[in-house]
């Protein structure tokens, strides 16, 4: 039996991954540039035995239904294919996040699937490798192995991943708060959201023109430790990637009023002299960047329109980390070989 055990923050794009030039081995069509967070995150243990007739899957200690572990179980096969091992798994994991308000991330549970798997099989993968492993799982994982900034580059199979954007630590200066919106629309998951921005935006030539330089204004203003210049880009990148939508056919938005309002209300504090800036995914939320010697005074502001429990304050995560697991596994896989 092999076990092991890693824990992976999510991380939030400041320059976003938005469509993929190969949906079978999610290669994207941009590079993209993240921040790791440390308010929400995944724990997973993954064990490997000659004795397990299949792959099973609980997520917050329920059994995940047969197909969420196919999912699973499709990431499991490139490793066992890496480690040369063809022993079913069960994989534990825990999302810990402050509230159940869709801030689960596939972020943090593939980077930390990987992780557990690769401890589990002492792979002793490098962060590229591990990388470009989780990136197979889900494409905003790869950026997940580093804490700090990290720029995902697009690559080919063997080049497509995540490295460290070095920045001499100024991320531990900076902040987000999460401004959690509950919506009732249906949403339009990330990966349906991408592939139908793809396919049908006429916006989309405009996107990749703009994120590649995007990238190069975000790089420049990390260089230089510019606030300024790091908010106004990562504002006016999450729009741009939202303005594909709204040319997509059928045309669809992740915002909600919720989220316009919220919106709004980070352009008003910002004009009264507290430097914040926003960016929003696949879903409602809206996310404030700030730096952490304001967070006090923006997190007031923000309380006058929104309740206390929709605020969730975030600094700086750190990369994947092992965790020891109660029965450790042997570090070497000699035994795992063609069962
Ligand atoms: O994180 O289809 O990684 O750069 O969050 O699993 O590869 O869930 F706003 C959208 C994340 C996309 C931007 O997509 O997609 C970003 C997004 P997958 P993901």
């Amino acid at each position: 039996m092999y076990k092991g055990k890693a824990r992976a923050y999510t991380n939030i794009a400041l320059i976003k991954y938005w469509g993929k030039r190969d949906e079978a081995l999610i290669l994207p069509m941009n590079n993209s540039l993240s921040l790791t967070l440390d308010a929400f995150y995944t724990e997973t243990t993954a064990t490997f035995a000659e004795e397990f007739t299949e792959d099973r899957f609980f997520l917050d200690g329920v059994q995940q239904s047969k197909a969420a572990t196919k999912k699973i179980s499709a990431f499991l096969d490139l490793i066992r294919t890496e480690a040369n091992c063809s022993f079913s798994a069960l994989i534990n994991s825990q999302n810990f996040v402050p509230t159940a308000a869709g801030l689960a991330s596939s972020a943090s549970g593939l980077a930390a699937l990987a992780g557990a798997c690769n401890e589990a099989l002492g792979l002793h993968l490098s962060s590229e490798e591990l990388s470009r492993l989780a990136r197979k799982g889900s494409g905003s994982a790869c950026r997940s192995i580093y804490g700090g900034f990290a720029e995902w580059q697009q690559g080919t199979d063997a080049t497509s991943y995540a490295v460290q954007v070095p920045s001499d630590h100024w991320e531990n200066d900076l902040s987000m708060i999460f401004i959690l919106i509950n919506d009732q629309a249906k949403e339009v998951s990330s990966r349906d959201g991408m592939r139908r921005t793809v396919e049908t935006s006429s916006f989309y030539a405009g996107w990749l023109t703009a994120a590649a330089k995007d990238l190069v204004t975000i790089k420049q203003a990390i260089t230089d430790k510019d606030f300024t210049a790091l908010g106004k880009v990562t504002e006016a990148n999450a729009l741009k990637m939202h303005a594909t939508t709204l040319a997509a056919q059928p045309p669809f938005t992740y915002w909600s009023p919720e989220s316009l309002r919220a919106m709004d209300c980070v352009r008003q504090i910002r004009q009264q002299g507290l430097p914040c800036y926003f960016t929003m995914d696949a879903g409602p939320n809206v996310k404030v960047l700030c730096q952490k010697r304001d967070e006090q005074a923006i997190l007031q502001a923000l309380q006058a329109n929104f309740a206390k429990e929709q605020l969730i304050l975030a600094h700086v995560g750190s990369g994947l980390t092992a965790l020891p697991v109660n029965n450790p596994a042997p570090k070497t896989i000699k035994e795992c070989r063609h069962v």
